[in-house]
């Protein structure tokens, strides 16, 4: 155990790299990932069931196992089929808040300029009003996309709840789940396809199945996105795929940082640290605080929690990792600095003014706040996604939401007066730009006749 406290302000270069330059471990699975995936889109479900028997050690029956969910759900124990369904339930209170609202509002009017809503613009409202603009955003659901779930020993039951529960909340029609064949498929995670409400289920896993969902098989239709997490490979292939169909984005293995203060319980910040830390021997879990006593009561608490754990082991090669380590700062300010940089895809805050330091955090996939807020919980069932943007993605995106299932459109409606006011800036701008031929569009319909154009 190698675990011991390190000052931020002291950290020699490599280990600052070690600790920010986190990847998703892709770079080297591309070349087999875009050889998989090229024989599934030429060979198809042939290619498919010999990378099963191959890479697997599966000889698959059925690729489709949509009706195993319904039974595994009969079957499964009673325990575990509430908290599939307290979780599924959870989640998909949480995304419905997400549904936008299609919304059209008036533009312009008296002062020709600044945008205004609904209510307060257009119909009779200002004084000597000229023309409107109606402009507008609608949503729509994308029509077919495809959620990965782990399988084998991390096979994550959740991840289904995550992917799909959104998807179906977005409004999409055909949701398509894949997952790795085994002899014995997981039972949860088909129980968990089933109170999901996937209308399709595979058992297909790694590269091979992120194709099939790219570029159909026999028996796989076609998505027009594929999201959830999954291995190196399964990753990389979905790196291959993007452009021909959509992604979420490269995950890699979990993070968690706690940015604590001396007023946190060393105990659970420890805790939480372990629980990442067992996902992968690549996870990465690190605890920034100002405190040094607190600092090393962490590393202590978390030496006197690994023993005995079921996955000790793996616990143990994510925490001597350099991606790892319980850090020092100077102050609270340098500690959200380094939480800031870390972008990390948990963020745990565990001090008295949480909420003034979250004010301070713009880079994070999902904040955890106060001592009863651990990040198992929206692992599993406070309802928000736990596919979230590791590797220091957070600095650029969000984690899967409605919106992942979501394509906006843009609608307007000008009146001759609108198109009036604007005359002057298009045609100015078109000719700019030396498109004539856009100028001309908007004078003919000032024309008396819109049948003849400007040159007969
Ligand atoms: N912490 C993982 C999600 C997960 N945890 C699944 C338990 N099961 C990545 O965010
Ligand atoms: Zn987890």
């Amino acid at each position: 155990m190698t675990l011991e406290v390190r000052a931020v302000a002291e950290l020699p270069p490599d280990e600052r790299a070690a600790l920010f330059d986190r990847d998703a471990g892709v770079a080297g699975a591309r070349d087999d990932a875009r050889e998989i995936v090229e024989r599934v889109r030429t060979e198809g479900d042939v290619a498919v069931r010999e990378y099963c028997r191959e890479l697997d050690g599966v000889e698959v029956g059925n690729l489709d196992v949509t009706d195993d969910a319904e039974r595994a759900y009969d079957a499964i124990d009673a325990e575990v089929r509430d908290a599939i369904e307290t979780a599924a339930e959870n989640v998909r209170e949480f995304h419905e808040r997400q549904v936008p609202e299609d919304w059209r509002a008036s533009f312009g009017g008296a002062s020709g300029g600044g945008a205004a809503d609904g209510k307060t613009a257009g119909g009779d409202g200002g004084a000597a009003e000229s023309g409107h603009r109606e402009l507008g955003r609608r949503f729509r659901p994308l029509e077919r996309v495809g959620v990965y779930a782990p399988g084998g020993t991390a096979a994550y039951p959740s991840s289904v709840v995550m992917g799909v529960v959104p998807a179906k909340v977005a409004g999409v029609e055909h949701v398509a789940l894949v997952t790795p064949p085994a002899e014995e498929m997981n039972q949860v995670t088909l129980a968990a396809a089933h109170v999901a409400d996937a209308d399709r289920v595979y058992s297909i896993g790694g590269a091979q199945a992120i194709g099939a969902l790219a570029y159909g098989t026999e028996t796989v239709t076609p998505v027009r996105k594929i999201v959830g997490p999954g291995n190196r490979w399964t990753t990389a292939a979905k790196a291959e795929v993007r452009g021909d169909v959509d992604i979420d984005f490269l995950a890699g293995p979990s993070e968690i940082l706690v940015l604590a203060d001396g007023s946190a319980d060393p105990g659970l910040v420890a805790a939480d640290l372990l629980a990442q830390a067992e996902h992968d021997p690549n996870a990465s879990v690190v605890a920034v605080t100002d405190d040094a006593d607190f600092a090393a009561a962490v590393v202590d608490a978390v030496e006197a929690r690994i023993d005995g754990r079921e996955r000790s082991e793996t616990i143990r090669e994510a925490l001597d990792a350099d991606a790892s380590g319980v850090l020092h700062a100077r102050s609270m300010s340098e500690a959200v600095l380094f939480a800031e940089e870390y972008a990390a895809e948990h963020l745990s805050i565990q001090a008295d003014d949480d909420e003034a330091l979250l004010d301070r955090i713009t880079n994070a996939g999902s904040v955890f706040l106060g001592p009863y807020t651990p990040v198992a919980a929206g692992d599993y069932a406070s309802g928000t996604n736990h596919v979230l943007p590791t590797s220091g993605g957070a600095r650029r995106y969000g984690g899967l939401s409605v919106d992942t299932f979501l394509r906006s459109t843009t609608v307007q409606r000008l009146d001759r007066e609108g198109l009036a006011d604007l005359a002057e800036p298009i045609t100015t701008l078109a000719e700019a730009e030396g498109l004539e031929a856009h100028a001309e569009s908007v004078r003919a319909r000032f024309e008396a006749d819109h049948t003849s154009g400007s040159g007969t």
